[in-house]
Order: C-alpha cells, then structure tokens, then sequence
C-alpha cells in the first residue's frame, strides 16, 4: 500500500514540475529562459570582443542569462570557469577553446550532468566527440589557403614572405599554416623566411615584425599574418622602419575587421580573408536545440570572403564589425 502512494506523488510530483513525456537530456520541458556558462579566451583582438558582443546581445534578445568568463587566454582559468558553470548546473555551456588538447576530463564532467558544450570559433581534439554537441567555426585550413593563392595570383610565384602565427596550439594557428603552406607549396620560390607568434594581439605582431625587420638577412617582400590585428601592429612597425606597408612590403591577414578595410583603403593592408565572428544566432539556435532535446549537426561551418584593395571602398560601410 505504502508504495502505491508514493508512486502516486512521484507521479503528481513530476505532473506539477511540468516534466513530460518530452523531457530532453537536461529533463527541460522547453528552451525558454535558460542560464548559460559562456567562457571566453580573453580580449586579445578585435575581433574576439566583436564575438563576445554578437553572444552577449544574443543572449539578452532571446531572454537568456548568461555567465561570462573571460580567460585572459589561459586554459587553466578556462577549465576553471568550465567546472564552475557545471557545479552551478547551468542548462548548457558556450565555450570558445584556446588551445585543442587538454580538454576530455571537465569535458567529461559536463557529460556527466547532461550539460551540453557548444564549441565555437576554435576546436578542440579529444577521443570521444560525444563529448561536445557541436564546433561552430569557419574553415581555418580554407581562410589559410585563400590567402596564399591570394598572393600567388596578385604578387607571384617568387617572394619572401615573413608569418606572424597566432596562438600556439590554437586550432586557428595551425589550421591556417596548414592551409597556407599548401597553397604555397608547388612553389619553391615562394619562401616563408621567418615566423614566430604573435598571440593574435597587435602589440605582439608589431614586437615580432620589429624584430623580423632587424634581424632578417633576406629581403622581405610579403607579410601573412594569422590575423588583423598582428597585421596592423606590422604596418605600424614596418612604417617606423621607413617602409611603405602595402606597397615595399605587402601583407596579407585574417579575419575582416573594420581596422583592416581601414588600412586597405589606405593602401597599408593588400588583403584580409574574413572569419566572421557574428556567431551568436548560431550558438544559440544550437543551444536552444540541445537543451530541447533535439539533433545538432556536430560541425557547423561558418563561411569566408576574400577581400582586397579592389573592393575595400565599396564595403567598408557595410562592414558589421
Ligand atoms: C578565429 C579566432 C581567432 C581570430 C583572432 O576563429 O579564434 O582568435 O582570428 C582571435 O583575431 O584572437
């Protein structure tokens, strides 16, 4: 008899806190009003502060709470604010990885408690990709690739180019060498001279190209730079060393921000290829559908434009970040 009544208010019990037959993974009967971890690499460009707001202002128009964590680009303060998301039980986890490894054991932690992990902008490698729901993020091999066919087709099959590289062991950096070098591997006379990091920040990528400059026995004709930022730190360095950035010696960078079609339309900056980082609508329709219980295709690419000289004038204003 006692069991009866207790599965009868198991039963009234579950009736009144609205789960039903539709429950999802989180036991959430819809998508409305969720609270989401959000840990983010840092502030070290412009455009990761535009994807910071695209995510913010996504989350405040669809009535969402949000917990921010800026990493400061460390993985430690990012695992940090992974664990503390899960302990507070938040109905899913928005995460943009500073590096690719490292991540499987507060990844499996989050499994553990059904909480979702949408990547976004950066991957991640790990042995069980059921550990994530999905990576949102451009083609970084492909971004690489345009910009060295770039320079193939409007500088040529003979320079020496000089690469400011992004983050060490970030899917970004290493994804776009990889494309990079494929595109200019059928071409010997097309040299990369010297690269080293400049951790995506301008200041970095001026320091870097200061030192390029001073120290590189080689001519340098072409700068490939892993994104805008490092790219403008370049031109201010390659102007204090009394060349015309752009036209003594040429760059070509990443990611598409408003800086950047600055510099072209000032003849500074040849090309950027972008990655756009409006990634909030996206991060949140895969949110909404993973909490509800519904499929999220694991990998969602985000498409590039090339954009040069040619056409930097008539899009500046158009551009959204
Ligand atoms: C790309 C992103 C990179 C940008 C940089 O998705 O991870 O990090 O290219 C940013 O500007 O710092």
């Amino acid at each position: 008899m006692n069991k009866f009544i207790l599965y009868v208010f198991a039963l009234v019990f579950l009736i009144m806190s609205g789960c039903s037959g539709e429950e999802n993974i989180k036991g959430k009967s819809n998508s409305n009003h969720l609270t989401i971890g959000f840990s983010q690499i840092g502030a070290e460009s412009s455009w990761r502060t535009a994807e910071t707001e695209s995510i913010r202002s996504e989350a405040k128009k669809r009535n969402h709470t949000l917990k921010f964590s800026d990493a400061q680009q460390k993985q430690e303060n990012q695992i940090k604010a992974l664990n503390a998301f899960i302990a507070q039980n938040v109905d899913a986890i928005i995460l943009a990885p500073v590096v690719e490894t490292g991540w499987e054991p507060v990844l499996r932690n989050a499994k553990k408690r059904n909480i979702p992990v949408i990547l976004v902008d950066r991957g991640v490698i790990v042995a069980d990709d059921s550990l994530y729901t999905t990576l949102i993020a451009t083609d970084f091999v492909n971004e690489g690739r345009l910009a060295g066919e770039w320079i193939i087709k409007n500088i040529g099959t003979q320079a020496n180019i000089v690469e400011l590289e992004g983050t060490p062991g970030s899917s970004a950096a290493i994804d776009r060498q990889k494309g990079f070098m494929q595109a200019i591997s059928s071409y010997p006379k097309l040299k990369v001279t010297q690269s080293q990091t400049g951790e995506f920040t301008r200041a970095k990528g001026k320091e870097v190209m200061e030192a390029f400059l001073k120290s590189s026995k080689d001519k340098i004709d072409v700068v490939f730079a892993h994104n805008d930022d490092m790219a403008l730190g370049a031109i201010q360095a390659i102007e204090e060393a009394g060349y015309k950035p752009g036209v003594d010696i040429k760059l070509v960078s990443v990611d598409g921000v408003l800086g950047a079609f600055q510099a072209m339309v000032a003849g500074k900056l040849n090309c950027t290829v972008e990655c756009n980082p409006l990634l909030g609508d996206v991060a949140f329709d895969a949110v909404e559908r993973a909490v509800s219980g519904k499929k999220v295709e694991k990998r969602i690419v985000i498409e590039d434009r090339v954009f040069d000289q040619s056409v930097a004038k008539d899009v500046i204003e158009s551009r959204k970040y």
